[in-house]
């Protein structure tokens, strides 16, 4: 059996949750109290992750953390369409995943954890990447459909989220009109599944 330990509100969570329901994953999921510092307080999470952070799969023994490198195993294990290994395609979503990772981690995700949590962040910077990753993901979807390839990748999945959720960090999306009409295709896909803070949910305070 699957289990993801993971937290409703959490974007890098929403990634997974997403691909398991496309891929038809059965699957337990246990809420983890991440804000309420259930990590620091509980050994076994530390003997999962590390790092004390969700998302952590765990897959008949196997434990995985990390969102990215969870979407690329369960991609390869159980629907490797959504991670090719041609040489140019997985490099190309390398690349996307590294931008989820690096670029949107440190702009977007970061705005929206200064506006939820009021965490010590530097908001004026944040504000000033955020408005470049999401022109840089508009000019790259003019002419494509998806990020990686001519198909939706693990690659789209991990840009989604925080993408989607821009607008609890202030950074709405009117200006982008490809990025919306990407997401839009990513929401029409079988087995999509939405989270709290997403365009079309009510805005959480
Ligand atoms: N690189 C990791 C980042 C995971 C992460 O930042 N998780 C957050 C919740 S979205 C967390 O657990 N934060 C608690 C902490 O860092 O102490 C991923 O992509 O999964």
């Amino acid at each position: 059996m699957i289990r993801l330990h993971d937290h409703h509100l959490s974007g890098n969570g929403h990634k997974v949750r997403m691909l398991l329901s496309m891929l038809g994953l059965d699957h337990e999921h246990i809420f983890t109290d991440v804000p309420g510092g259930l990590p620091q307080k509980d050994p076994a999470f530390a003997a999962l992750n590390p790092l004390l952070q969700i998302p952590i799969l765990e897959d008949d023994g196997t434990v995985i953390w990390d969102s990215q490198a969870i979407l690329a195993y369960l991609a390869r294990r159980y629907g490797p369409d959504w991670f090719p290994l041609e040489p140019k395609s997985a490099a190309q979503v390398m690349q996307w995943l590294s931008f989820a990772t690096n670029e949107i981690n440190n702009s977007l995700q970061q705005a929206r954890l200064y506006y939820l949590l009021g965490e010590h962040i530097d908001i004026d910077l944040m504000t000033r990447r955020g408005m470049r990753v999401l022109a840089i993901l508009d000019r790259e979807l003019v002419n494509r459909a998806w990020l990686a390839t001519d198909r939706p990748t693990i690659a789209d999945l991990a840009c989604y989220p925080y993408v989607g959720l821009s607008r609890q960090g202030k950074l709405p999306l009117d200006d982008f009109r490809h990025v919306i009409a990407w997401m839009e295709r990513i929401e029409a896909l079988p087995g999509y599944v939405s989270m709290p803070g997403l365009l079309g949910t009510p805005p959480i305070p």
